[in-house]
């Protein structure tokens, strides 16, 4: 079994139904077990500013699917929660990605591993910590660090409640 984190998040429709049946899909499949589950978190959007803003989690997982299965999983529930692929960076209702593989990285063609954008970002690092405060990527950066590293970025993340989800 492989330690591993998936950051949630959505900005269309029922945001918190869309991560409240992610998180029990992924609970769902053979072969991952959700482990444990972060605080909600209501973020504004980073890269299209011009959207609404998000609601945002991260789920600390137990698997022993390899990566690229594990991506093929979250990428058919995202289907099947009416995501559509068409603005990069856009509005929608699910967004599942592979922050944390282990130790491992690894990048290719469609699957980079940590995810090459989680360390900057407060809307995937604050849930984190929240699970794992004392997490690392296999570079070594440290949450605490980063995150008081992103704390002049402006970037606004609050709290928004908890979820409970039948685990
Ligand atoms: N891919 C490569 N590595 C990974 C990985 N570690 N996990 C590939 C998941 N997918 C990975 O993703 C595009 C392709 O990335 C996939 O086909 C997969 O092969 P996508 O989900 O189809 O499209 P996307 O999400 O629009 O692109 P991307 O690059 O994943 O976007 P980001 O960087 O994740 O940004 N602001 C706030 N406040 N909260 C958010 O949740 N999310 C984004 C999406 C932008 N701004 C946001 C938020
Ligand atoms: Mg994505």
């Amino acid at each position: 079994m492989v330690k591993t984190y998936i950051s949630l998040g959505s900005n269309m429709g029922e945001r918190q139904k869309y991560l409240k049946q992610a998180m029990a899909l992924i609970n769902e499949q053979e072969d991952i077990r959700i482990v444990k589950v972060s605080r909600l978190y209501e973020t504004a959007p980073v890269g299209k500013t011009d959207q609404n803003w998000f609601l945002n989690a991260v789920v600390q997982l137990d698997t022993s699917l390899s990566p690229e299965v594990l991506l093929q999983i979250l990428q058919k529930i995202e289907h099947d929660l009416d995501r559509k692929r068409d603005i990069r960076w856009g509005p929608r209702t699910i967004d599942l990605d592979i922050i944390a593989y282990g130790q491992i990285e690894l990048t290719g063609p469609s699957l980079t591993i940590p995810h090459p954008r989680a360390h900057q970002r407060a809307f995937v690092l604050m849930p984190l910590s929240d699970i794992d405060p004392s997490f690392s990527f296999p570079n070594g950066e440290k949450i605490s660090s980063l995150l008081a590293e992103l704390n002049n970025s402006k970037q606004q993340v609050l709290f928004f409640g908890t979820i409970d989800v039948m685990m």
